[in-house]
């Protein structure tokens, strides 16, 4: 097993596969692909000048109306890509186009829709051209059944992108200003969070892993689940119980994918702000996708670049259920310190709770003292906040010996002190 610091490089068929089921989840049915593996990428089109051909052939043969590069396209290839085919009006697309138009799809509050139209405004921006506005109602897919249009259309409507770039800048300033609203109205929630010290966990994961259906499992929420990349956008919090009654918040959030772009990262500052300031962290894994290994290592690399390293991880390696018949124990085998979960059959969820209860515990400060009779909230406090391993009722008060939130303790002078070690 080599998950931590080794890369685990995707293999060009797997990396396919996904866009492939990127490319259904906006709405495109592939009916065919190419591949090329190139030591010096071409400026002009990426590929080589043959492959080009070999290209516009296949477009011709299958009809197709759209082209999507599993690499990032600079504007200029796009443009050139698309002037290959001719006369025929081919959309050129890479795989951040594609995520562009599915978050777009997705995005369900305001904050999330703000994040996705700046996204792709400045994705747009460089790239504006005439093939943009032939874009018409294609392919089939999970988009046209949502009856939705076709790739490219949702968001910022087609005439919006007629007008002129200064328009656009202006639009693009306007949008992070609004955002930063957003974003300062969140900190002030967060700092809320801070001072009542209720502990976040943030659920971080590969998109499909599970982890929306293991805030429901958990929480009872009605989070929307679905078979699909990036069913989540905006993230929603939770409060969940741990088995010694201690109340946590849990927060889902976007699903990370491998060629995640940095611009795209940066839209969803906001979003994964959550991820950076959460207490804990738990990574959920579909340990049951033959990549899961790879998704490990891109979740890994994705925190690291958010800046996301100083929290501990608990892993819960989910969808056992499906394991169980056919018995690969050895997938689960190299990761001893993960939890086995399934949080759509709900087993292995105690165990689960019970693990980040003690890691979120070793957090805690250790402290005794008398607490007087007329201070009950401060005891409500440390029963619901923190851990009791002592409590003594005496005449003048009740005494005390337990673990509290290091940002609580002045909450508690004079009271409770921090335990001395001799
Ligand atoms: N068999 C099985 N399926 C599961 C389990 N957990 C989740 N799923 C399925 O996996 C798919 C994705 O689940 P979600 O909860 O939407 O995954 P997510 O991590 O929130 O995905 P995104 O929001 O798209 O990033 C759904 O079809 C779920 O029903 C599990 O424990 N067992
Ligand atoms: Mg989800």
């Amino acid at each position: 097993m080599e998950i931590k610091g080794q890369p685990a490089p995707w293999r060009l068929a797997d990396s396919l596969a996904e866009l492939a089921r990127l490319a259904d989840t906006a709405g495109l049915r592939v009916v065919g692909t190419l591949e090329q593996r190139i030591e010096r990428p071409n400026p002009a089109t990426l590929i080589g000048s043959g492959k080009v051909t070999e290209l516009v052939a296949l477009r011709a043969d299958t009809g197709a109306n759209a082209v999507i590069f599993d690499e990032e396209l600079s504007p200029a290839q796009q443009r050139e890509l698309e002037e290959a085919f001719g006369s025929d009006v081919v959309k050129v697309l890479d795989r951040t186009a594609l995520i562009l138009d599915i978050f777009a799809q997705h995005a369900r509050t305001r904050e999330g829709a703000l994040q996705v139209e700046l996204a792709q405004y400045e994705y747009r921006l460089p790239r504006l051209t005439r093939a943009w506005t032939h874009l018409a109602r294609q392919g089939g897919g999970a988009a046209a059944r949502g009856g939705s249009g076709g790739v490219g259309l949702r968001g910022p409507g087609e005439t919006q992108l007629e007008v002129d770039r200064r328009e656009i800048r202006k639009r693009i300033v306007h949008l992070k200003s609004e955002l930063e609203d957003v974003r300062t109205h969140r900190a002030q929630y967060r700092r809320h969070r801070a001072r009542e010290a209720v502990p976040v966990v943030a659920l971080v994961g590969y998109t499909n892993a599970g982890k929306s259906t293991l805030l429901n499992a958990l929480s009872g929420a009605k989070l929307y689940v679905a078979d699909q990349l990036f069913a989540t956008l905006d993230p929603t919090t939770r409060r969940v119980a741990l088995p010694g009654g201690r109340e946590v918040l849990f927060t889902d959030t976007v699903g990370f994918i491998q060629k995640l772009p940095t611009a795209l990262v940066a839209a969803f500052r906001a979003t994964l702000e959550e991820i950076t300031e959460a207490d804990l962290l738990l990574h959920v894994v579909d340990i049951t996708h033959a990549n899961a290994h790879q998704q490990v290592a891109t979740v890994l690399e994705v925190l690291e670049e958010l800046g996301a390293t100083g929290q501990p991880i608990v892993t819960a390696l989910n969808k056992m259920d499906l394991l169980a018949a056919g018995g690969s124990e050895g997938q689960v085998a190299g990761m001893p310190d993960a939890i086995a979960i399934s949080a759509l059959a709900g087993q292995g969820l105690a165990e689960l709770l019970t693990r980040i209860e003690e890691v979120l515990t070793e957090e805690l400060v250790e402290v005794q003292g008398l607490l007087p009779f007329q201070r009950g909230d401060l005891l409500g406090l440390l029963h619901q906040r923190g851990v009791i391993s002592r409590e003594e009722h005496l005449p003048e008060g009740t005494r005390l010996r337990g673990r509290v939130p290091a940002s609580l303790l002045p909450r508690f002078e004079p009271y409770l002190m921090p335990t001395r070690y001799e």
